[in-house]
Protein backbone atom coordinates (compact mmCIF):
# COMPACT_ATOMS: atom_id res chain seq x y z
CA UNK A 1 0.00 0.00 0.00
CA UNK A 2 1.08 3.29 -0.62
CA UNK A 3 1.15 5.81 1.92
CA UNK A 4 1.18 9.38 2.17
CA UNK A 5 4.09 8.89 3.87
CA UNK A 6 6.49 7.23 1.56
CA UNK A 7 6.25 10.35 -0.55
CA UNK A 8 8.68 13.65 1.34
CA UNK A 9 6.27 16.13 1.34
CA UNK A 10 7.94 17.80 4.22
CA UNK A 11 11.13 17.91 2.51
CA UNK A 12 9.51 19.64 -0.85
CA UNK A 13 7.26 22.02 1.68
CA UNK A 14 11.00 22.97 3.66
CA UNK A 15 12.42 23.51 0.33
CA UNK A 16 10.01 25.60 -1.61
CA UNK A 17 9.96 27.69 2.20
CA UNK A 18 13.57 28.39 1.87
CA UNK A 19 14.26 29.49 -1.49
CA UNK A 20 14.08 33.01 -0.95
CA UNK A 21 16.86 32.62 1.62
CA UNK A 22 18.84 30.34 -0.71
CA UNK A 23 18.52 33.15 -3.30
CA UNK A 24 19.26 36.07 -0.98
CA UNK A 25 22.57 34.49 0.50
CA UNK A 26 23.53 34.00 -2.95
CA UNK A 27 22.78 37.51 -3.55
CA UNK A 28 24.19 39.41 -0.60
CA UNK A 29 27.95 37.10 -0.99
CA UNK A 30 28.20 38.81 -4.51
CA UNK A 31 26.76 42.07 -3.51
CA UNK A 32 29.55 41.80 -0.65
CA UNK A 33 31.85 40.70 -3.24
CA UNK A 34 33.19 37.86 -2.01
CA UNK A 35 33.86 35.83 -5.31
CA UNK A 36 35.67 38.76 -6.61
CA UNK A 37 38.06 38.95 -3.68
CA UNK A 38 38.09 35.12 -3.87
CA UNK A 39 39.00 35.16 -7.44
CA UNK A 40 41.79 37.50 -6.71
CA UNK A 41 43.64 36.47 -3.84
CA UNK A 42 46.17 34.00 -3.96
CA UNK A 43 45.41 31.08 -2.39
CA UNK A 44 41.92 30.51 -0.41
CA UNK A 45 41.45 33.21 2.53
CA UNK A 46 40.23 32.98 6.03
CA UNK A 47 36.69 34.68 7.47
CA UNK A 48 39.01 36.99 9.51
CA UNK A 49 40.98 38.32 6.32
CA UNK A 50 37.58 38.08 3.99
CA UNK A 51 35.65 40.06 6.45
CA UNK A 52 38.53 42.54 7.36
CA UNK A 53 39.04 43.13 3.55
CA UNK A 54 35.29 43.59 2.99
CA UNK A 55 34.70 45.91 5.36
CA UNK A 56 32.10 43.25 7.28
CA UNK A 57 31.58 41.34 10.64
CA UNK A 58 33.25 38.54 11.43
CA UNK A 59 30.55 36.52 12.76
CA UNK A 60 28.53 37.48 9.96
CA UNK A 61 30.59 36.71 7.41
CA UNK A 62 31.67 33.23 9.11
CA UNK A 63 27.96 32.06 8.97
CA UNK A 64 27.47 33.82 5.40
CA UNK A 65 30.72 31.68 4.31
CA UNK A 66 29.69 28.52 5.26
CA UNK A 67 26.02 28.99 3.96
CA UNK A 68 27.89 29.27 0.91
CA UNK A 69 29.66 26.35 1.31
CA UNK A 70 26.03 24.45 2.02
CA UNK A 71 25.09 26.04 -1.53
CA UNK A 72 28.24 24.67 -3.32
CA UNK A 73 29.12 28.11 -3.91
CA UNK A 74 32.32 28.28 -1.69
CA UNK A 75 34.95 25.30 -0.69
CA UNK A 76 36.14 24.80 2.59
CA UNK A 77 39.48 23.59 3.91
CA UNK A 78 40.32 22.96 7.12
CA UNK A 79 43.42 23.90 8.28
CA UNK A 80 45.09 23.72 11.88
CA UNK A 81 44.76 27.39 11.39
CA UNK A 82 41.19 27.35 10.56
CA UNK A 83 38.90 27.35 8.02
CA UNK A 84 40.02 28.60 4.42
CA UNK A 85 37.44 29.64 1.65
CA UNK A 86 37.85 29.19 -1.85
CA UNK A 87 35.54 29.65 -5.22
CA UNK A 88 33.96 26.61 -6.67
CA UNK A 89 34.31 26.52 -10.55
CA UNK A 90 30.48 27.76 -10.79
CA UNK A 91 31.20 30.79 -8.81
CA UNK A 92 34.34 31.70 -11.01
CA UNK A 93 32.78 31.56 -14.17
CA UNK A 94 29.02 33.28 -13.02
CA UNK A 95 29.01 35.06 -9.49
CA UNK A 96 32.56 37.05 -9.98
CA UNK A 97 32.21 40.32 -11.85
CA UNK A 98 35.15 40.20 -14.56
CA UNK A 99 34.12 36.83 -16.04
CA UNK A 100 33.24 36.90 -19.43
CA UNK A 101 29.82 34.81 -18.35
CA UNK A 102 28.93 36.62 -15.64
CA UNK A 103 25.45 36.70 -14.22
CA UNK A 104 26.76 39.62 -11.54
CA UNK A 105 24.62 42.19 -12.64
CA UNK A 106 21.09 40.29 -13.46
CA UNK A 107 21.31 38.94 -9.68
CA UNK A 108 22.08 42.57 -8.31
CA UNK A 109 18.54 43.57 -10.07
CA UNK A 110 17.06 40.47 -8.92
CA UNK A 111 18.25 41.20 -5.17
CA UNK A 112 17.92 44.67 -5.59
CA UNK A 113 14.48 45.40 -7.48
CA UNK A 114 12.63 42.20 -8.15
CA UNK A 115 12.97 41.22 -4.41
CA UNK A 116 11.40 44.37 -3.23
CA UNK A 117 8.70 44.04 -6.02
CA UNK A 118 8.09 40.23 -4.70
CA UNK A 119 6.94 41.57 -1.19
CA UNK A 120 3.90 42.88 -3.26
CA UNK A 121 2.88 39.78 -4.96
CA UNK A 122 0.25 39.19 -3.24
CA UNK A 123 -1.41 42.49 -3.93
CA UNK A 124 -0.58 42.39 -7.84
CA UNK A 125 -2.17 38.74 -8.14
CA UNK A 126 -5.23 40.87 -6.49
CA UNK A 127 -4.46 43.50 -8.85
CA UNK A 128 -8.15 43.64 -10.51
CA UNK A 129 -9.34 45.46 -7.33
CA UNK A 130 -6.59 47.55 -6.81
CA UNK A 131 -7.23 48.72 -10.49
CA UNK A 132 -10.81 49.48 -9.45
CA UNK A 133 -9.54 51.46 -6.27
CA UNK A 134 -7.10 53.38 -8.82
CA UNK A 135 -9.97 54.30 -10.93
CA UNK A 136 -12.18 55.12 -7.99
CA UNK A 137 -9.10 57.83 -6.93
CA UNK A 138 -8.15 59.31 -10.18
CA UNK A 139 -11.89 59.47 -11.16
CA UNK A 140 -12.78 61.64 -7.83
CA UNK A 141 -10.76 64.85 -8.42
CA UNK A 142 -12.65 65.37 -11.76
CA UNK A 143 -15.73 66.34 -9.15
CA UNK A 144 -13.94 69.02 -7.82
CA UNK A 145 -11.56 70.09 -11.15
CA UNK A 146 -13.42 68.56 -14.15
CA UNK A 147 -15.72 71.68 -14.45
CA UNK A 148 -13.18 74.22 -14.59
CA UNK A 149 -10.83 72.04 -17.22
CA UNK A 150 -13.45 71.68 -19.52
CA UNK A 151 -14.67 75.14 -19.37
CA UNK A 152 -10.84 76.62 -19.56
CA UNK A 153 -11.92 77.03 -23.30
CA UNK A 154 -15.07 76.94 -25.79
CA UNK A 155 -15.17 73.43 -26.36
CA UNK A 156 -18.82 73.31 -28.43
CA UNK A 157 -17.26 73.72 -31.87
CA UNK A 158 -16.26 70.27 -31.23
CA UNK A 159 -18.84 67.37 -31.47
CA UNK A 160 -17.26 64.28 -31.56
CA UNK A 161 -14.66 63.91 -28.88
CA UNK A 162 -12.29 61.10 -27.57
CA UNK A 163 -11.16 61.10 -24.47
CA UNK A 164 -7.72 58.75 -24.45
CA UNK A 165 -7.18 57.09 -21.38
CA UNK A 166 -10.62 58.72 -20.23
CA UNK A 167 -10.87 55.76 -17.48
CA UNK A 168 -13.65 55.80 -15.70
CA UNK A 169 -15.29 58.66 -17.52
CA UNK A 170 -15.64 61.25 -14.52
CA UNK A 171 -14.15 63.58 -17.01
CA UNK A 172 -16.35 62.75 -20.01
CA UNK A 173 -19.57 63.05 -17.68
CA UNK A 174 -18.42 66.74 -17.50
CA UNK A 175 -17.85 67.07 -21.09
CA UNK A 176 -21.44 66.74 -22.40
CA UNK A 177 -23.03 68.19 -19.47
CA UNK A 178 -21.13 71.62 -19.91
CA UNK A 179 -21.56 70.79 -23.77
CA UNK A 180 -25.26 69.24 -25.22
CA UNK A 181 -24.20 68.55 -28.88
CA UNK A 182 -21.22 66.91 -28.15
CA UNK A 183 -20.48 62.91 -27.42
CA UNK A 184 -17.79 61.94 -25.82
CA UNK A 185 -16.10 58.15 -26.71
CA UNK A 186 -13.96 56.72 -23.67
CA UNK A 187 -10.90 55.13 -25.73
CA UNK A 188 -9.08 53.07 -22.97
CA UNK A 189 -7.75 49.38 -22.36
CA UNK A 190 -10.57 46.72 -22.56
CA UNK A 191 -9.89 45.88 -18.92
CA UNK A 192 -10.56 49.50 -18.12
CA UNK A 193 -13.20 50.02 -20.46
CA UNK A 194 -15.23 47.00 -19.07
CA UNK A 195 -14.84 47.74 -15.34
CA UNK A 196 -15.89 51.45 -16.57
CA UNK A 197 -19.39 50.16 -18.15
CA UNK A 198 -19.98 47.85 -15.20
CA UNK A 199 -19.50 50.54 -12.15
CA UNK A 200 -19.07 53.98 -13.60
CA UNK A 201 -20.99 55.47 -16.20
CA UNK A 202 -24.48 54.38 -16.15
CA UNK A 203 -25.77 52.85 -19.52
CA UNK A 204 -28.62 55.61 -20.16
CA UNK A 205 -25.93 58.17 -20.76
CA UNK A 206 -26.47 57.85 -24.64
CA UNK A 207 -23.66 60.52 -25.05
CA UNK A 208 -20.91 58.70 -23.47
CA UNK A 209 -19.58 55.65 -25.59
CA UNK A 210 -16.57 53.54 -25.39
CA UNK A 211 -13.86 52.25 -27.77
CA UNK A 212 -11.24 49.39 -26.18
CA UNK A 213 -8.08 49.37 -27.35
CA UNK A 214 -4.23 50.33 -26.54
CA UNK A 215 -3.28 53.91 -28.19
CA UNK A 216 0.01 53.32 -28.76
CA UNK A 217 -0.57 50.55 -31.12
CA UNK A 218 -4.22 50.55 -32.27
CA UNK A 219 -5.99 52.88 -34.46
CA UNK A 220 -6.98 56.15 -33.65
CA UNK A 221 -10.71 57.04 -34.95
CA UNK A 222 -10.76 60.37 -36.59
CA UNK A 223 -12.39 62.82 -34.23
CA UNK A 224 -12.78 66.80 -33.97
CA UNK A 225 -11.31 67.07 -30.48
CA UNK A 226 -8.99 64.88 -28.38
CA UNK A 227 -8.93 65.06 -24.73
CA UNK A 228 -5.54 63.45 -22.97
CA UNK A 229 -6.26 64.23 -19.18
CA UNK A 230 -3.19 62.95 -17.05
CA UNK A 231 -1.60 60.72 -19.88
CA UNK A 232 1.58 62.82 -21.00
CA UNK A 233 2.65 62.72 -17.76
CA UNK A 234 3.20 59.08 -17.50
CA UNK A 235 5.39 58.88 -20.24
CA UNK A 236 9.14 60.66 -21.30
CA UNK A 237 8.93 62.81 -24.43
CA UNK A 238 9.40 60.19 -26.98
CA UNK A 239 6.04 58.46 -26.09
CA UNK A 240 4.36 61.50 -25.99
CA UNK A 241 5.78 62.90 -29.27
CA UNK A 242 4.81 59.50 -30.90
CA UNK A 243 1.17 59.72 -29.31
CA UNK A 244 0.49 63.17 -30.02
CA UNK A 245 1.77 62.66 -34.20
CA UNK A 246 -0.05 59.55 -34.47
CA UNK A 247 -3.53 62.15 -32.85
CA UNK A 248 -2.56 64.62 -35.41
CA UNK A 249 -2.72 62.50 -38.20
CA UNK A 250 -5.93 61.08 -36.78
CA UNK A 251 -7.15 64.65 -35.99
CA UNK A 252 -10.25 66.32 -38.62
CA UNK A 253 -8.61 69.57 -39.88
CA UNK A 254 -10.02 72.29 -37.88
CA UNK A 255 -10.43 69.85 -34.74
CA UNK A 256 -7.53 69.63 -31.69
CA UNK A 257 -6.07 68.20 -28.92
CA UNK A 258 -6.60 68.91 -24.94
CA UNK A 259 -4.22 68.69 -22.77
CA UNK A 260 -5.07 68.25 -19.05
CA UNK A 261 -2.73 68.15 -16.57
CA UNK A 262 -0.91 70.05 -13.44
CA UNK A 263 1.73 72.52 -14.46
CA UNK A 264 4.70 73.50 -13.52
CA UNK A 265 5.82 76.87 -13.41
CA UNK A 266 8.09 77.56 -16.16
CA UNK A 267 11.26 77.73 -13.45
CA UNK A 268 9.55 74.43 -11.82
CA UNK A 269 9.79 76.54 -8.43
CA UNK A 270 6.35 75.30 -7.85
CA UNK A 271 3.77 74.75 -7.13
CA UNK A 272 4.26 71.98 -4.76
CA UNK A 273 1.70 69.70 -6.01
CA UNK A 274 3.44 69.68 -9.60
CA UNK A 275 7.02 68.96 -7.89
CA UNK A 276 4.87 65.92 -5.54
CA UNK A 277 3.65 64.69 -8.38
CA UNK A 278 6.28 64.52 -10.76
CA UNK A 279 8.41 62.86 -7.91
CA UNK A 280 5.62 60.41 -7.99
CA UNK A 281 5.38 60.11 -11.60
CA UNK A 282 9.07 58.77 -10.75
CA UNK A 283 7.97 55.98 -8.78
CA UNK A 284 4.66 54.87 -10.46
CA UNK A 285 5.12 55.78 -14.29
CA UNK A 286 8.07 56.66 -16.96
CA UNK A 287 6.92 60.35 -16.86
CA UNK A 288 6.96 63.80 -15.40
CA UNK A 289 5.14 67.22 -14.65
CA UNK A 290 6.52 69.35 -17.42
CA UNK A 291 5.83 73.27 -17.55
CA UNK A 292 3.65 74.91 -20.02
CA UNK A 293 6.52 75.39 -22.24
CA UNK A 294 7.19 72.05 -22.20
CA UNK A 295 3.87 70.66 -23.29
CA UNK A 296 3.82 73.61 -25.86
CA UNK A 297 6.69 72.13 -27.08
CA UNK A 298 5.92 68.76 -27.36
CA UNK A 299 2.30 69.70 -29.20
CA UNK A 300 4.02 72.15 -31.53
CA UNK A 301 6.37 68.85 -32.48
CA UNK A 302 3.40 66.92 -33.46
CA UNK A 303 2.04 69.87 -35.93
CA UNK A 304 -0.64 71.17 -33.46
CA UNK A 305 -0.77 75.34 -33.95
CA UNK A 306 -2.67 78.25 -31.83
CA UNK A 307 -1.36 76.67 -28.78
CA UNK A 308 -3.23 78.08 -25.57
CA UNK A 309 -2.75 77.21 -22.16
CA UNK A 310 -5.24 78.77 -19.35
CA UNK A 311 -4.45 78.18 -15.89
CA UNK A 312 -7.54 77.36 -13.64
CA UNK A 313 -6.26 77.84 -10.24
CA UNK A 314 -7.03 74.59 -9.21
CA UNK A 315 -5.34 71.27 -9.59
CA UNK A 316 -5.60 70.73 -13.16
CA UNK A 317 -5.08 73.03 -16.09
CA UNK A 318 -5.61 73.01 -19.92
CA UNK A 319 -3.46 73.56 -22.86
CA UNK A 320 -5.35 73.57 -26.37
CA UNK A 321 -4.09 72.72 -29.75
CA UNK A 322 -5.32 73.17 -33.53
CA UNK A 323 -5.04 70.92 -36.32
C1 LIG B 1 -1.30 58.68 -13.10
C2 LIG B 1 -1.87 59.48 -12.14
C3 LIG B 1 -1.66 59.13 -10.82
C4 LIG B 1 -0.52 57.57 -12.79
C5 LIG B 1 -0.30 57.23 -11.47
C6 LIG B 1 -0.89 58.01 -10.47
C7 LIG B 1 -2.09 59.71 -9.62
C8 LIG B 1 -1.58 58.94 -8.58
N1 LIG B 1 -0.85 57.91 -9.11
O1 LIG B 1 -1.47 59.01 -14.41
C9 LIG B 1 -2.95 60.91 -9.47
C10 LIG B 1 -2.08 62.12 -9.31
N2 LIG B 1 -1.48 62.09 -8.01
C11 LIG B 1 -0.14 61.90 -7.85
C12 LIG B 1 0.29 61.76 -6.44
O2 LIG B 1 0.61 61.82 -8.77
Amino acid sequence: MSSTEDLDYPQILFQYNNGFLVSKIMFTACELGVFDLLLESEGPLSSDAIAERLGTSVSGMERLLDACVGLKLLEVEMKSEGAFYRNTELSNLYLTKSSPKSQYHNLMYYSKTVYLCWQYLTDAVRSEEEMITFMYGLNAIWSICGRDVIAAFDLSPFTIIYDLGGCAGGLAQECISLYPKSTVTIYDLPKVVQVAKERFVPPEERRITFHEGDFFKDPIPEADLYILARILHDWADDKCMQLLAKIHKACKPGGGVLLVETLLNEDKTGPLEAQLYSMNMLVQAEGKERTPTEYSKLLAAAGFREIQVKKTGKLYDAILGRK
